[in-house]
């Protein structure tokens, strides 16, 4: 199969409330991870658009999801980008607003087909390991991506990978992903591929 490649990205929503999602209507892919891991450069790395997702913010007072519509030469679809999780820095007021929000989204929305996880190539932390157990009873397709590639020697890749493994308590390959040199990405499109297509 030929790999997916991607058109354009919109930007569609950004939401703090159930009230503000998108309707239901395109299948959704959802990317999940620490804040600091790079989820943002991730995301305008796989969409070829630098300014889309904002890079090296700061976790600030508000926490949304935002919703981006990905147009490709397969399935057009929405790619959503779920607040980070553990930062240090943000009061727990705002840590205890974002669970029930991520909650809801997992379990309301019917359209999704997938969920991208990222962690760190270099290191694994507790909130990854709570983060992938959780979804992982939500039964919904997951694909995990070791990001920050780059800091990781071909050498050293082995290892990495068992680490990575025996931290998140899984069996999954990582896909290794670096949003500076594109490595990884033409593999974590062909696999976006087979989610939107099952
Ligand atoms: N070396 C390296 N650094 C990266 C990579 N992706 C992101 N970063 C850096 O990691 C930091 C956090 O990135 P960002 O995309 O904002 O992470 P987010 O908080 O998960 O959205 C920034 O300083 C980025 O420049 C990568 O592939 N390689
Ligand atoms: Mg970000």
């Amino acid at each position: 199969m030929a790999a997916l490649k991607i058109y354009s990205a919109e930007f569609k929503a950004s939401c703090g409330a159930v009230e503000q999602f998108l309707k239901p209507t395109l299948p959704e892919i959802a990317i999940v991870g620490r804040s600091n891991v790079g989820k943002s450069s991730a995301i305008n790395c796989l969409v070829n658009h630098k300014g889309l997702a904002k890079v090296g913010k700061t976790p600030g007072k508000t926490q949304t999801i935002n919703f981006f519509q990905i147009e490709t030469s397969g399935p057009r679809f929405i790619l959503v980008d779920l607040p980070g999780y553990g930062f240090a820095k943000v009061p727990d007021r705002i840590q205890q607003l974002w669970a029930p929000l991520i909650e809801t989204f997992f379990k309301s929305r019917t359209n999704l087909c997938g969920v991208i996880m990222l962690v760190d190539s270099r290191r694994v932390q507790d909130s990854d390991r709570d983060m992938m157990a959780w979804i992982s009873q939500l039964h919904i397709p997951m694909m995990l991506v070791a990001t920050k590639a780059d800091k990781v020697t071909r050498g050293n890749r082995k290892r990495a990978v068992r680490e990575l493994q025996e931290g998140l308590g899984v069996e999954d390959e990582p896909i290794f992903l670096s949003a500076y040199t594109g490595e990884g990405k033409h593999q974590l499109l062909n696999r976006l591929r087979e989610l939107l297509d099952s």
